[in-house]
């Protein structure tokens, strides 16, 4: 007798772009039109490849990983990292897709960032972590086009915003030291001014350092450039006193690294195939980016667009996940039906699937004013919107992925757990995303900041009314009450709390998650009640009546305290 074997079948990957109906709503809710023709067919393309080559090729560098090889044979000290096919060729891709230069050619004016991210997110899931150099890449463009001030820099900048694969270089940032790197302002690299000639002397200040440290996370350090903090011997203590600085990593006839010693490559949860490195600057040449002083604040322009690409590529991650789960559903028969036909299943899916869509409105929502504060045409209110958006799409968004990864590895069982699924891989490279550019508590901390200094809490209370009066149809009086009671709550909780530093910065996370769904609501809502789709129409009623928070109060924070100095005991 002959068993018939059961052979399941695995998920598979359509067009990223055509089969995302959500995300292409939402790209024409944003854009407030649906993308030109052209624009369609970059996206259809940058869709299609992610389902096929880009595949492969993240494939092949997440099997031949980066490799350090620190001396040649004879002893002479090298630091080769070596890289595969895979991973130059991902890195030609992006730049020939525009994947960077369609933010800086500003052909679309103020939504040149949303067509720009809109690559991003259909690239990043098959790019095995380049994004993450794309992404400081985009950053370091950004710090140089507004504090360059030297021809070097001027250069660099149109090398990083190339289009064309032999011409793109990328950058690093180098923050991270051994302190850690939440702590920024207590960087102990130190820079040495080169000694000018007797002539420049009296024209200018000095421009030319050599950096003396150890910094201790450098993605990319294939990269051709970085955007460095160190401090100016005898500058004053913390971020003020720091400086950026641009360094040229390579000598450009010998190939060889300028100064800088790789200890070694970092091993990793995940993000495998991207070659992180602890480095020994020796000496290392550099210039000064703009004036002395106030390095943390430049490097915050850098590091706000880092959190925007790490945002984008949580949500990115969580299509991924979420695509290959539903396509498994339906293929997978258990108990006698397909997985996707059981109510547990799909309850499952539609919270997961409905904290996608509401993360991908906000980050989006976040980009629009992004590309608007960059273009000049933001008002006031929303540049100051963007500050604190920027943080909280990051914070949300880098917890999101990790949920919805570890459930959607969770549909596919057992095969979940097995390597070459790809699964475990996915699951561990989602864990980056609340750490890398800020863990979740630093940077729930900086949410007060921005609300005590840079984003007044009515700026957040003017964005969401005035969104619930242009979704403004009698079906929909019942969210927009929700809506508006979440925030009327949270407005009296804020009056009352956030002068108290300790009761609030103990409730910032929370408060964060808070404003990031309210927020969110009132996008979902809009976006429901004046467009046509049923299922945002179903979307924006399950998210607006969803729980809302319940901040911590002075009694919690003393058990808290006591809980938590257990000391093993519990
Ligand atoms: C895919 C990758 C895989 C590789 C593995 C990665 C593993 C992770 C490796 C890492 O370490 S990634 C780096 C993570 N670190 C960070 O992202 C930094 C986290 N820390 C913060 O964000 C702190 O809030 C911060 C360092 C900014 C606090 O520093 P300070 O010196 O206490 O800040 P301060 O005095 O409040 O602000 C200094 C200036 O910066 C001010 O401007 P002024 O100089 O004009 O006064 C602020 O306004 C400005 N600033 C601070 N935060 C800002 C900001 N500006 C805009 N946006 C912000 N978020």
């Amino acid at each position: 007798m002959k068993i018939q074997e059961f052979m399941q079948e695995g998920p598979r990957l359509k067009n990223q772009f055509t089969s995302d109906l959500f995300f292409r709503r939402a790209l024409e809710f944003f854009l407030k039109r649906p993308p030109g023709q052209e624009w369609t067919n970059r996206l259809h393309q940058v869709g299609e490849d992610a389902s096929g080559k880009l595949l492969q090729w993240a494939n092949q560098a997440e099997q031949e990983k980066p490799r350090h090889i620190p001396f040649d044979p004879w002893g002479q000290r090298r630091d080769d990292v070596l890289m595969s096919e895979g991973w130059k060729n991902l890195h030609s891709y992006a730049a020939e897709q525009g994947l960077l230069s369609t933010g800086y050619e500003r052909k679309e004016g103020p939504a040149s960032r949303i067509y720009q991210m809109a690559l991003l997110y259909l690239f990043h899931p098959s790019s095995a972590f380049v994004s993450c150099p794309l992404a400081m890449t985009d950053g370091a463009a950004r710090a140089l086009e507004i504090y360059g001030d030297r021809p070097e820099h001027k250069e660099a900048f149109q090398h990083l915003t190339s289009n064309r694969a032999d011409q793109f270089w990328t950058s690093g940032q180098w923050m991270t030291e051994k302190i850690g790197g939440s702590d920024v302002g207590q960087s102990q690299t130190l820079a040495e001014v080169i000694t000018p000639k007797s002539a420049e002397v009296a024209t200018e200040p000095p421009r030319d350092f050599r950096l003396y440290g150890t910094k201790w996370f450098t993605s990319a350090i294939t990269s051709q450039v970085a955007l460095a903090l160190a401090r100016v011997c005898g500058a004053k203590e913390g971020g003020q006193g720091l400086s950026l600085f641009l360094v040229h990593l390579r000598d450009g006839k010998s190939g060889m690294f300028r100064q800088i010693q790789v200890r070694r490559l970092k091993d990793k949860l995940g993000t495998q195939a991207l070659p992180t490195a602890e480095i020994d600057l020796l000496g290392t040449p550099a210039t000064l980016v703009g004036e002395e002083g106030h390095g943390v604040r430049k490097i915050a322009t850098l590091f706000n667009i880092s959190r925007i690409y790490n945002s984008i590529c949580s949500v990115a991650s969580m299509r991924r996940a979420l695509v290959l789960a539903s396509d498994y559903g339906a293929r997978r028969n258990v108990f006698g039906k397909a997985l996707a036909e059981w109510p547990l299943h799909q309850v499952t899916m539609t919270d997961l699937l409905t904290a996608k869509a509401g993360a991908l409105l906000f980050v989006f929502r976040t980009v629009e004013l992004w590309g608007k504060d960059e273009t000049k045409s933001a008002t006031t209110e929303e540049s100051a919107l963007l500050r604190l958006m920027i943080t909280l799409a990051k914070i949300t968004t880098g917890k999101t992925v990790v949920e919805v990864a570890s459930e959607a590895t969770e549909v596919f069982g057992g095969a979940g757990y097995i390597e070459d699924t790809g699964f475990p891989r996915l699951l561990r490279d989602a864990h980056v995303f609340p750490i890398w550019e800020g863990t979740t508590n630093v940077l729930s901390l900086d949410v007060l900041r921005a609300v005590w200094r840079d984003t007044p809490f009515e700026i957040v209370q003017k964005d969401v009314r005035d969104r619930l009066q242009r979704a403004g149809a009698k079906e929909w009086t019942s969210e927009r009450k929700a809506i508006e009671e979440q925030l009327d709550n949270l407005s009296l909780w804020f009056n009352a709390h956030s002068k108290n530093e300790e009761l609030f910065s103990a409730n910032a996370r929370g408060f964060a998650f808070e404003v990031t769904s309210i927020l969110t609501k009132s996008l979902f809502l809009e976006m429901a009640a004046t467009g046509k789709s049923q299922v945002d129409q179903d979307l924006a009623r399950r998210c607006c009546h969803s729980r809302s928070w319940r901040p911590l109060t002075p009694e919690n924070l003393i058990a808290a305290k006591t809980i938590s100095r257990s000391e093993g005991e519990i």
